[in-house]
């Protein structure tokens, strides 16, 4: 066929290519539905990352990053090929366990950062139908789900760190010349294998992108490649990593920006639900997301099983990961956990799927998630902490209890459910049916009348001679009043106006009323008078401040004082681009901070990986640890004057960053200016 007939087929294709970016809310809601209904997923990563299992030159810190976190050139890594055979490797087992766990979806690895297939490709031969496995595992696994029922999902990775027309390179890769790679011509690959997947594994659920942070993709590629894998698969869901909208690791999808259709929050869950968002919190079982022998660092089914409801009860979805091994095992641990998760879920499972968040801001006794039933709704109550004396209290709710049981009770013994003031109060068995998490389910009529307790404002709860504190509630038509003696509000106590001004330490307690009745739980705030740590005399202060660098491999920060720096000088500020590597180094800056008033300070460090910050002699800041940029702060009084300062940060391996801030009353949030710091 002519080139010009291909070209005007082509095009006419890509004309009658559909938007799905404007689909309406109806469409969008039924497309989502399978979706928000499940709640619960299962996260596979696998690939050739598996065989050397996290280990590398002795270093046993890898995972899927490994070929670019021990820096293995492509010949060498490629030799992996070879080597993957994963004979254990058993699909209906794999969706068993997924399935017996509750899980409703599953989302595996087509294809890492390290550009490996885990299916029969005809596009490249870097896949597993060129390893003495030679079969394709996602036709084998996707077959598995649908004769479950469970969804099949993919992962795609768009960073390809082995594909010839990938940029950028790794920038340690100065082997490999990009003056013959074609950006455009690895567009064409990446819609080539995506239309791989998306027409030989049948219907697939989610497309979960990742790696799409580096700067040659783009909003525009995302909202391309979005209707591309839509108009191959109408119904199928796309997370937001497809385009370059997302905030981090925190997941959600900025202001403005292009975000597929859910957010993915990565190994954090967030602290509140975002009403009419759909997201969904990725996390491991370990610390890794491929699997690592030496990583026996596994959570709880304890932890587990909280997390799940602690994000249901937000209105998000769990993906939770396992790695298998190059046998095509899951580790043992994993095995155990989805076994114990299973358990819960099989008695519990109805206060999981299909369930809306919680009305409630928090509850003491646990979570809550819910149901609309018909002219009533029906609440779970998730106890994670049994009420001693056989009362456990809802408060801040006005509807009529309808009746009140155990979920996992089979006999459904009803509990009496009686009021007191804004509260509802169920008579519970003294232990609880299960430790971790008894589901107490309450229907009540007609639709929730919940009102939270007001919020009590304040920057910081410590203060030198007086403190200003406010109080809001977004609740409609209440008064609040409040007590700055540790007492419950009542009817009498005195309604709040203005902010409350303290000289001395107190507890504030604040409380919504309607109609002269407390509507709302109380809450309470203790404010604490401090003396300010004291400033000293320094002789001849010059700008600048001290600093030591070192070389090593830490995953916390090490006692630098038992270390010899590698160099030292001075510094203008916590300036880490006086390092020798980009990797396995760590910094210890010393010297004074001029404090320009009597006040209290809030310090910050924003670091990856580990940091600490000290004031004085005392740990102000805690960001320790192996992680990426993430934010550590603290508080401290201070009077005017000098006063010693020292940062501490490590970086091993990745992204590395340190920013360390200061704020005050008459500070406004910002980077410590170079003119505060001296030596
Ligand atoms: O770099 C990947 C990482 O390997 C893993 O796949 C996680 C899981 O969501 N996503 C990226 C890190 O944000």
């Amino acid at each position: 066929m002519k080139k010009s007939v291909i070209f005007l087929l082509l095009t006419f294709i890509s004309i009658n290519a559909q938007n799905f970016t404007h689909e309406t809310k109806e469409e969008r809601n039924a497309r989502m539905q399978w979706w928000r209904d499940a709640r619960f997923g299962l996260f596979i990563h696998w690939g050739l990352y598996s065989i050397p299992a996290g280990e590398w030159n002795g270093s046993t810190n890898h995972a899927e990053w490994i070929r670019t976190t021990a820096q293995i050139p492509l010949k060498e890594y490629d030799k992996l090929v070879d080597q993957f055979n994963p004979v254990k490797f058993n699909a209906d087992e794999w969706v068993k366990m997924a399935k017996d766990a509750g899980m409703k979806y599953i989302v595996i690895t087509s294809k890492h950062h390290d550009g490996f297939g885990l299916f029969d490709s005809k596009f490249t031969d870097f896949d597993v139908m060129s390893t003495p496995f030679k079969r394709d595992i996602l036709k084998e696994l996707s077959d598995a789900c649908h004769k479950y029922g469970i969804k099949i999902c993919f992962y795609h990775s768009i960073m390809d760190w082995h594909h010839p027309d990938y940029l950028p390179r790794r920038e340690w890769e100065t082997d490999r010349h990009v003056d013959q790679a074609d950006f455009n011509r690895f567009l064409e690959y990446l819609k080539n294998q995506l239309k791989e997947l998306l027409t030989n594994y049948g219907e697939i659920g989610v497309l979960w992108f990742d790696g799409e942070w580096e700067d040659t993709w783009s909003s525009k590629l995302g909202i391309e490649l979005y209707n591309y894998v839509r108009n191959l698969q109408p119904n199928i869901i796309i997370n937001n990593r497809v385009g370059v909208g997302r905030s981090g690791m925190e997941g959600l999808t900025k202001e403005g920006e292009f975000g597929g259709d859910f957010g993915t929050p990565e190994q954090q869950i967030p602290p509140t639900g975002f009403p009419g968002v759909d997201w969904e919190s990725c996390i491991t079982m370990n610390n890794y997301w491929g699997y690592n022998k030496n990583d026996k660092d596994f959570k709880s089914a304890k932890e587990l099983i909280r997390m799940l409801v602690d994000i249901a009860s937000k209105g998000g979805n769990f993906l939770l990961n396992v790695g298998p091994t190059s046998e095509g095992l899951f580790p043992q641990e994993s095995i155990n956990r989805l076994k114990e998760i299973g358990d819960w879920m099989k008695l519990n499972s109805e206060s999981i799927y299909g369930t809306l968040a919680s009305p409630f801001a928090n509850l003491s006794c646990g979570r809550c998630t819910k149901k609309s039933l018909g002219n009533n709704t029906r609440l779970y109550l998730h106890v994670f902490n049994w009420p001693q004396e056989g009362k456990l209290v809802l408060p801040g709710i006005l509807n009529k209890p309808v009746k009140a049981y155990i979920l996992s009770d089979k006999r459904r013994n009803l509990l009496a459910a009686t009021r007191n003031e804004d509260a509802i109060i169920i008579n519970v068995p003294s232990k609880p049916l299960n430790e971790i998490n008894t589901v107490v389910v309450l229907d009540i009529e007609g639709k929730e009348d919940v009102t939270n307790p007001p919020t009590i404002v304040y920057p910081v709860n410590i203060f030198i001679d007086k403190i200003f504190v406010s109080v809001i509630t977004d609740q409609q038509n209440v008064e609040i009043r409040f007590t700055t003696d540790g007492s419950i509000p009542t009817v009498n106590s005195m309604i709040y106006k203005n902010k409350i001004e303290l000289d001395n330490t107190a507890t504030v307690s604040a409380r919504s009323f309607r109609n002269g009745k407390p509507v709302s739980d109380v809450s309470r705030a203790l404010f604490t008078k401090v003396i300010p740590e004291k400033s000293m005399n320094i002789n001849n202060p010059l700008n600048g401040i001290k600093y030591f660098y070192y070389e090593g491999k830490w995953e916390m920060l090490p006692d630098f004082n038992s270390l010899v720096p590698v160099k030292e000088g001075t510094a203008q500020n916590f300036d880490i681009s006086l390092r020798n590597q980009n990797d396995y180094f760590g910094f210890r800056f010393k010297g004074y901070i001029m404090i320009p008033d009597d006040d209290v300070y809030t310090f910050s460090t924003d670091s990856d990986d580990g940091s600490k910050l000290f004031i004085g002699d005392k740990l102000v800041v805690d960001n320790d640890g192996l992680h990426g940029m993430q934010e550590g702060k603290g508080i401290i009084a201070l009077t005017k004057g000098f006063h010693k300062i020292e940062a501490q940060y490590f970086e091993r391996s990745g992204g590395n960053d340190l920013k360390v801030s200061i704020e005050s009353s008459k500070i406004k949030k910002q980077n410590i200016p170079d003119n505060m710091l001296f030596q």
